[in-house]
């Protein structure tokens, strides 16, 4: 075959390719000669191409067959335990990645080496996505994924878009807020646990002696650095662009165990770690170990490492702007947001200044303040759960009318625009938002509810996400996109930070235990069935065991192109997963029921695929 006759832009289009392996494949049955896969050409339409060619606030959000997206949305997709890819402005789904889930599509929580990162546990609770930086900008290497019900830290490596650490933290519960560090690159993440507990988790500790902990995280190596104890919770999670601050709101600085302790003091804190002070303590050896964790004393004036600055109680989310000067706290509680001026920490850590004069406005956004993206242009752009509203303001103008007086205040100057979303909205993020080359070109504003909005599918709706055009001065919803359980957080990143690192096959020789030549290997009551996959075949047509037999199977998919993903099933042995190109997946089970048993392929790979298959025989 001419490699050119298949190819379209650079790729090999499925039905060419299809009819070619039908052919060869049917002929061959062996050895098929696989023609080089190409790298399809990145720019099916040029990065803001259209956009720039249209009037502000018109931008063009229809993607048209077969052009791509702008920007990689990653979304955490609560208690669904996995992360999503979808791309923007498009609001396509273009890949689900399994992380805390069982997913028998893929094999995630079926193959060993997926149960190996899971250990045993089924579910998780994803809220915040982050990605690893350099200089205040994603680098393209690493996502993180926080799991609020085991308490785990996920790693996904950008390349293959799959997890490979996860990390469980000990002495927290309720792990919520997660935020890499931003500069000089992401050595450090930072943690944060929404409910307090005894540290060490003794049961008939008095509710006094529960706390909360910043725990930071070594990015590189996924292990525990230390934890920060303080006596509040910890809520959202931000990070400086200098690299020395992480922040943390709190809500429960009463300690409380009802609802109503928890809203007793009339405010709470936005606590700041110091970086540096950390480093210190943990140089000096000021720490306890708990549970192989080293724990800093962070307690009001237990240490200099924390500083509280009151803000209206029971606040929510913390967002860096990014021009890296000032920390958005929304209000929740209070119908207001809080900024705090990131110049004035160091004055406020050596004491020159009180922790509250770092405050430079507390502007009115609506009732139920809870997340706060910005789009670069010195706006701020805040989700409002109560009303059902996106509220854009001006950060300057709200400093600048805090110094002018209650009477310039009160006409709320700084409001900008107001939008309706549907319904009942949680975060919101803009495209590189979170980085200091925020564009200001989309929003996602993450709604809770969508009520009316879709044609009814049973008691259960699903969350809707909505598309909001940001480019102008008016905030301009473009698209309705229904989403299943229940996405909290995202971040959009432009493709050409992601495309050029994602790979289109695994490095076949990273798995120790690829598989080049076939074959089943007995060692007493363990069998190991070594199996190549090339479509459509599998390396042996058939393998005996005996029952009782602790069976392995390893398959190595060695068919290079691009798009050809093998799956293997074995029948009523409940076990499938999927093999993409020059990947290994392994699995092990006891043969415990005697007969003949049909292995098979699971993923559409060529015109024999239904042919790709092989026996499995357990002697009695
Ligand atoms: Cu507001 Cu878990 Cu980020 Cu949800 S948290 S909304
Ligand atoms: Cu291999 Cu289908
Ligand atoms: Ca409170």
């Amino acid at each position: 075959m001419s490699e050119n006759k298949s190819e379209k832009n650079g790729k090999i289009d499925r039905r060419g390719f299809l009819k070619f392996m039908g052919i060869a494949g049917a002929a061959a049955g062996a050895s098929v000669v696989v023609p080089k896969a190409v790298m399809p050409e990145s720019g099916k339409r040029s990065l803001f191409a259209k956009a720039e060619g249209g009037a502000k606030g018109k931008q063009d959000y229809e993607v048209k067959p077969g052009e791509y997206d702008d920007y990689y949305g990653f979304w955490s997709g609560g208690h669904s335990g996995e992360v999503r890819v979808i791309g923007i402005p498009s609001m396509r789904e273009l890949k689900r990645i399994p992380v805390f889930n069982i997913e028998c599509g893929t094999g995630w929580g079926i193959t060993n080496e997926s149960k190996k990162l899971l250990k045993g546990k089924t579910v998780g609770d994803t809220h915040h996505v982050h990605g690893s930086y350099k200089n205040g900008v994603y680098d393209g290497k690493y996502l993180f994924v926080n799991d609020k019900i085991n308490n785990r830290v996920a790693r996904i490596r950008v390349d293959y878009m799959e997890v490979d650490r996860i990390l469980e933290v000990p002495n927290i519960q309720g792990m919520h807020g997660l935020f890499p560090q931003r500069y000089p690159q992401t050595e450090w993440i930072a943690i944060n646990t929404e409910f307090q507990i005894p540290m060490p988790n003794n049961p008939n500790a008095p509710q006094k002696e529960y706390y909360g902990a910043h725990t930071i995280v070594d990015a590189e190596r996924m292990e525990v650095v230390c934890q920060v104890m303080v006596e509040s919770n910890l809520d959202l999670a931000g990070t400086d662009y200098q690299g020395k601050y992480s922040f943390a709101t709190s809500y429960n600085t009463e300690q409380g165990v009802t609802i109503s302790e928890m809203l007793a003091a009339d405010h709470d804190y936005l606590h700041v770690f110091h970086w540096g002070k950390i480093r210190e303590a943990l140089k000096a050896g000021k720490y306890k170990t708990i549970n192989g964790v080293k724990v800093i004393d962070g307690r009001t004036g237990k240490s200099d490492i924390v500083l509280r600055i009151p803000v209206p109680k029971n606040p929510h989310g913390v967002n860096v702007s990014p021009d890296g000067k000032y920390a958005v706290c929304s209000g929740k509680v209070s119908p207001t947001a809080t900024v705090v001026d990131i110049s004035k920490l160091d004055d406020a850590f050596a004491g020159k200044i009180k922790p509250a004069q770092c405050v430079v406005a507390e502007p009115f956004i609506g009732l139920g303040p809870l997340h706060t993206t910005f789009d670069g242009r010195g706006n701020a752009i805040t989700s409002v759960f109560i009303d059902s509203t996106n509220v854009k303001w001006n950060i300057a103008k709200a400093i600048e009318a805090e110094k002018a007086g209650p009477e310039v205040k009160k006409k709320n100057p700084h409001i900008v625009d107001v939008l309706d979303i549907h319904y009942q909205v949680g975060h919101i993020m803009a495209t590189m938002a979170e980085t200091k080359e925020a564009d200001g070109r989309w929003l996602v504003s993450l709604n809770k509810m969508s009520k009316d909005r879709f044609i009814n599918v049973g008691p259960l709706k699903p969350e809707n996400e909505q598309l909001v055009d940001i480019s102008g001065d008016k905030l301009k919803l473009v698209h309705d996109s229904p989403t299943y359980i229940e996405p909290h957080d995202v971040i959009m990143v432009r493709r050409d930070i992601i495309e050029p690192k994602v790979k289109h096959r695994y490095d076949m020789f990273e798995h120790p235990l690829a598989v080049t030549k076939s074959g089943v290997e007995r060692k007493g009551n363990d069998v190991t069935i070594r199996l190549t996959a090339n479509a459509p075949i599998y390396g042996l047509q058939e393998a005996k065991v005996k029952k009782g037999d602790r069976v392995t199977f390893i398959v190595t998919n060695h068919d290079e192109i691009s798009d050809l993903a093998h799956g293997f099933a074995l029948s009523n042995y409940n076990i499938n997963f999927v093999i993409p190109p020059f990947a290994t997946r392994s699995v092990t089970f006891t043969a415990d029921k005697p007969g003949v048993y049909w292995a098979y392929c699971t993923n559409f790979c060529h015109a024999l695929h239904l042919e790709m298959r092989m026996r499995l025989i357990v002697e009695a």
